[in-house]
């Protein structure tokens, strides 16, 4: 049987809706089904443009707003050759934030010029999710999980705009089709069981189809 890729799952969601768990959680249950599983998240703060993207959101520097935009792009430009690669040798990548949130946070700062679409351009031709679990949660409920408002976007109507413009990127963007939506309201096992079974549907169908790692 010729060798099976990995495959690329993201989390998506607005800050403290739990991604961080539940990709724990995700990338635990694969590691003992027998899956070789790669756990990365976006910003990865490791890297020097990382390091300069947490500097901005801890509030220890500023940037103009499309830079900023860009060094968060880069900061995944970085790994894309890593990410195909791991796929590619049949390891499966779990992230935590990807381009969405690249996408939806910097539109979501309601800057002119800024917009989806513009804010889409620089990830044209990183590695595709197969599926992208958006976990969903009203700002207010996010709120009550505590540490909120510690970062930059951390506020109520900044996170109320990201969720609707999540919304937005589901209903007209490209990315519809890889857009599966978790109410993530509930109790955490609940929310993990159905992280689950949206996994086993996205894997199959790449299983099934024998469909290549796409490019956005
Ligand atoms: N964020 C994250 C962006 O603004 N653009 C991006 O491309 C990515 C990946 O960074 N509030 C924002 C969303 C979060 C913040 O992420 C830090 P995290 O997952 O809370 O460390
Ligand atoms: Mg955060």
């Amino acid at each position: 049987m010729a060798s099976k890729r990995g495959k690329l799952i993201v989390f998506e969601g607005l800050d403290r809706s739990g991604k961080s768990t539940q990709c724990e959680r995700l990338v635990t249950h694969l590691r003992h089904q027998g899956q070789k599983v790669e756990h990365m998240r976006f910003p990865d703060r490791t890297t020097p443009i990382g390091k300069m993207i947490s500097n901005y959101l801890s509030g220890q520097t500023q940037q103009e707003d499309h830079v900023i935009h860009l060094l968060f792009t880069a900061n995944r430009w970085e790994l894309a050759k890593a990410i195909e690669s791991f796929v590619k040798e049949g390891t499966t990548v779990v992230v935590d934030r990807y381009y969405y949130s690249g996408c939806v946070y910097t539109a979501a700062k309601g800057v002119s010029g800024l917009g989806l679409d513009w804010c889409r351009q620089p990830e044209v031709g990183l590695p595709r999710p197969d599926v992208c679990i958006f976990l969903d949660i009203a700002a207010e409920e996010a709120a009550k999980r505590g540490g909120y408002g510690e970062e930059r976007y951390e506020r109520k109507e900044m996170q109320d705009r990201v969720r609707e413009l999540f919304g937005e990127l589901r209903e007209h963007h490209d990315e519809r089709e890889d857009i599966v939506v978790i109410d993530a309201g509930r109790g955490v096992e609940d929310v993990e069981e159905a992280i689950q079974k949206a996994a086993v549907k996205a894997w199959d169908v790449v299983e099934q189809s024998g469909l290549p790692l796409r490019k956005v």
